[in-house]
């Protein structure tokens, strides 16, 4: 049965999102058509989202329209879990130094610092190695690149696969850390302990009692940060291509059925 917390809830199952590209255009606002969709699901059902960005980031693209992501969602979920919140309260949680320790980090950060200063990009910016609680992210153009310059980057990169190459580079290098390098949106990729993907966010939930967890994700392939969540047998997956996408599908299962 259903927690309390969610039995008022008419379908008593549990929807996740992922962020970018799902909920919102990558590293931009969410419409407020979204956040209107958003609203009327929460009547039915509940609703989360399972975000590899850092809670600031996913907080300020969906706070449109005074829209709140720790109090307006049921479970936020950011750094695939790794900093939870379950109706506005957060959860425990872990630490991706913790588990590394100061010194195996530190091999690896310089590693990855050498590496980025050999690279040749077209364009390099600021913020090449961002730390955060349960992952870090690696970028060779840097955070501070403007929308433009993502845009670019990510053609670039296309092309050239560096990302690709830097991964597996690592991954052959650090293959004692047990650590999972995951290549998810345009301009970095994030580096966490084997298993901290975005189905650790369902430990979070499993104890709730739905009678189905629902996952949207837009890099539900393999290799994308999506895939392990969508193709877990707690979840049903579905892969969207956008935002759009995401509206048209949830409008159908929830809210016209
Ligand atoms: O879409 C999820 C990813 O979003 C950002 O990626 P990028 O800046 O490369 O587009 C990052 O926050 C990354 O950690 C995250 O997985």
């Amino acid at each position: 049965m259903v927690s309390s917390d969610f039995a008022s809830r008419p379908i008593k199952k549990l929807v996740l999102f992922d962020v970018d590209d799902t909920l919102t255009p990558a590293r931009q606002p969410a419409s407020p058509e979204m956040i209107t969709l958003l609203r009327e699901l929460r009547e039915k059902v509940t609703i989360g989202f399972v975000g590899g960005s850092d809670l600031p980031k996913i907080s300020g693209q969906l706070a449109v329209a005074g829209f709140n992501a720790t109090q307006d969602f049921d479970f936020a979920f950011a750094e695939n879990g790794l900093t939870a919140y379950r109706l506005g309260k957060e959860l425990p949680s872990q630490s991706f130094i913790k588990f590394l320790g100061e010194d195996r980090y530190k091999t690896l950060v310089n590693f990855i610092l050498h590496y980025l200063a050999d690279m040749d990009v077209p364009v390099k910016r600021g913020t090449f190695v961002e730390f955060r609680n349960g992952m870090i992210n690696v970028s060779p153009i840097g955070r501070n690149a403007s929308i433009q310059e993502r845009h670019d980057f990510n053609a670039y990169d296309k092309i050239h696969k560096l990302r690709a190459a830097f991964v597996s580079t690592l991954q052959d290098k650090f293959a004692s850390y047990g650590l999972t390098y995951s290549i998810g949106g345009q301009i970095s990729f994030d580096i966490f302990p084997a298993g901290w993907d975005k189905t650790y966010a369902l430990r979070h939930v499993e104890a709730e009692g739905f009678e189905e967890i629902h996952f949207f994700g837009d890099k539900t392939f393999k290799g994308g940060n999506d895939h392990e969540i969508y193709e877990d047998p707690r979840t049903i997956g579905h892969t969207v291509e956008s935002p759009l996408d995401t509206m048209r599908i949830c409008k159908d299962l929830f809210l016209n059925a």
